[in-house]
């Protein structure tokens, strides 16, 4: 399929390494996929599911050892420690390349190669970039498939050129052990051992677009950003655009595609979706921000997912999609999970395989990091600027993770540079996205911790030198939290479609349409700004959600003082001058 020395040279060095029987190039073609569906079915590696009701879509069990991304097991190999910094496991590349490539040798003895070209971004875009994935799994075709653009023609745009980045997935015997996932930054290569889950081995997103991109993006002025992009048309404006950075599983995916609750539809706004996890961020000719979703797919966590919930996410799922980790109704042969309804199936397999009465049973059937793989197309509410090449301009960036205290509604920062500390002071509680334990308050700058591909005190100075070169046109950076909780632990705010009220502000402020209130931490609505007209939401309610508690957040100083000490004098002075400035206010307040 191409002539390209480079592409040939490794995968003939790979070769001579996990020694496959034979060699398949993935062309992207319908015939080519379906075929490999198939042989997958034969084989037991997935599961065509009903055909009339879920076209197209199919079921995977995934070793029950193997259902989140291993971060523990997440390596960034590099020449020196201080390069990959203190929020990543390091290991030095050469002892990197030989025990994971050590691990590999031999295992697809008896299996066949898949040669996956795939970019991200619109093929030969200014954007995009290309990848190339070795796997032994049919199952990771398919959702790269899903997942990315695949196919010849990304071979043919990339040509003679060696700009393109290596991966190598190997199965071996998905023993948790030897589970490795290694990036290699300056050589453009990633290696995933003993794996099958989808952040470990659909080499494209996580390890591409957000690790060796966030490197790419710190030598070339750009950023690669573990944020939603959507596009919000207010009545009577054009549509704007704005990004926003969660940690893993606090409701990404439902803010990309959010509905307005029927008041705001009525008047005339209406949210489009143009990504829900990953941004690409350049500096336009104009000046202005611009951003791509470098996907071409949804990997959503299915439970919880719902008509009530996210009808848009949920429609997305019913044709062409691979569900990974959910229960199979024997009755109809479709999925189910929790919170899809309030109807179980009694009969029914759980995610392991194993007979469940959702009716009966007090486990859970679907596992909570169960997840779908979904074509952007089938998105209702997909962007009509998703295929741009060039991108939509950012209007503002706002940053939010799971608070029960402390972290008010919203509010906006000063500046770039204290925008910059608000993302980088960001923390939130866990999930089941990663293994490990949940609900446990952890630090998570900007959303990336797991993700960054280098010392993460260079890349506040990346983000901080991005704002110089922005200069008046940079975005508002904001910071919400969906989460604040009362004396009874309940969630304050109703969430979901109602968290266009908060967005309206957000783009009033951007468009200098409202004034805003001073307050130590930050801009701040006043509450007769934040409409709530049939919100049914009390005014009590929503000063609590705005309260400023001086005395937890000078105790959150203190937490953020100490998780920047990690970074030691890689931490930019900016961000040092903002903290100072911060516990200044409060105590001045
Ligand atoms: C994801 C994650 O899968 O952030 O998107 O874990
Ligand atoms: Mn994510």
């Amino acid at each position: 399929m191409t002539k390209n020395s480079s592409v040939l040279k490794f995968i003939e060095e790979m070769k001579s390494i996990v020694n496959p029987k034979d060699v398949v190039w993935i062309d992207g073609s319908e015939k080519q996929l379906e075929a490999l569906r198939k042989t997958a079915c034969e084989k037991n590696e997935i599961i065509k599911l009903n055909q009339e009701k879920l076209p197209g879509c199919y079921l995977r069990r995934t070793n029950p050892n193997d259902v989140a991304r291993t971060e523990s097991r997440t390596i960034i190999c590099t020449p020196t420690k201080e390069e990959a910094g203190p929020t990543n496991n390091w290991w030095e590349p050469k002892y990197a390349y030989e025990k994971v490539l050590g691990i590999a040798k031999n295992s697809y003895e008896n299996k066949t190669m898949y040669v996956i070209p795939y970019s991200m971004g619109i093929p030969g875009s200014t954007f995009a970039k290309i990848g190339i994935e070795l796997t032994d799994s049919i199952y990771t075709v398919l959702n790269m498939a899903i997942m990315t653009r695949v196919g010849k023609n990304i071979l043919d745009i990339l040509g003679d050129s060696d700009d393109w980045v290596r991966g190598l997935h190997a199965t071996c015997d998905v023993d948790e052990e030897k589970r490795y996932v290694c990036h290699f930054p300056q050589d453009k290569t990633i290696i995933s051992v003993n794996s099958e889950y989808g952040g470990n081995v659909l080499l494209g997103k996580k390890c591409f677009a957000l690790r060796i991109a966030s490197y790419m993006g710190k030598k070339e002025n750009w950023l690669a950003e573990h944020m939603l992009i959507l596009g919000i048309k207010r009545p009577g404006c054009e549509t704007k655009y704005v990004c926003a950075a969660f940690p893993s599983a606090c409701g990404k995916t439902n803010f990309a595609m959010l509905i307005p609750p029927e008041i705001y539809r009525k008047k005339g706004y209406k949210v489009w979706c143009v990504g829900d996890d990953i941004s690409w961020l350049r500096i336009g000719k104009d000046g202005r921000l611009w951003a791509i979703n470098p996907e071409n797919g949804f990997f959503g966590v299915a439970p919880g997912t719902s008509m009530k919930s996210n009808p848009n996410a949920l429609i997305s799922t019913q044709k062409n999609t691979i569900f990974t980790n959910v229960v199979q109704n024997l009755d109809d042969n479709t999925v189910w999970w929790e919170g899809l309804d309030k109807n179980p199936p009694e009969n029914a397999l759980d995610w392991k395989g194993n007979p469940w009465n959702g009716k009966t049973s007090s486990e859970k059937g679907a596992h909570p990091n169960s997840r779908f793989t979904a074509p952007t197309k089938n998105c209702p509410c997909l962007s009509p600027e998703f295929d741009n090449p060039e991108g939509v301009p950012i209007s503002a960036i706002i940053f939010g993770g799971r608070r029960a205290h402390t972290m008010p509604l919203v509010y906006e920062a000063l500046s770039w540079s204290h925008g910059v500390f608000i993302g980088s002071s960001l923390s939130s509680e866990s999930t089941a996205a990663s293994t490990g334990k949940t609900g446990v308050l952890k630090h998570n700058p900007m959303a990336m911790m797991p993700f960054c591909g280098y010392n993460m005190g260079d890349y506040f100075s990346h983000w901080i030198k991005m704002g110089k070169m922005l200069g008046k046109n940079a975005p508002k950076i904001f910071n919400v939290n969906w989460f604040k909780t009362n004396e009874k632990g309940d969630f304050i705010w109703p969430g979901y479609g109602e968290n266009i009220r908060v967005l309206d502000w957000i783009l009033d402020r951007c468009e200098n349409k409202t004034k805003a209130k001073s307050t130590p931490i930050g801009y701040m609505p006043h509450e007769r700004d934040i409409n709530l007209e049939e919100s049914g939401i009390k005014k009590e309610d929503l000063s609590k959600l705005l309260e400023v508690d001086t005395s937890a957040w000078l105790n959150e100083t203190e937490k953020i003082k100490e998780f920047y000490s990690i970074f030691k004098e890689k931490l930019p002075r900016e961000l040092q001058d903002e903290l100072k400035s911060l516990i200044f206010r409060l105590k001045n307040n």
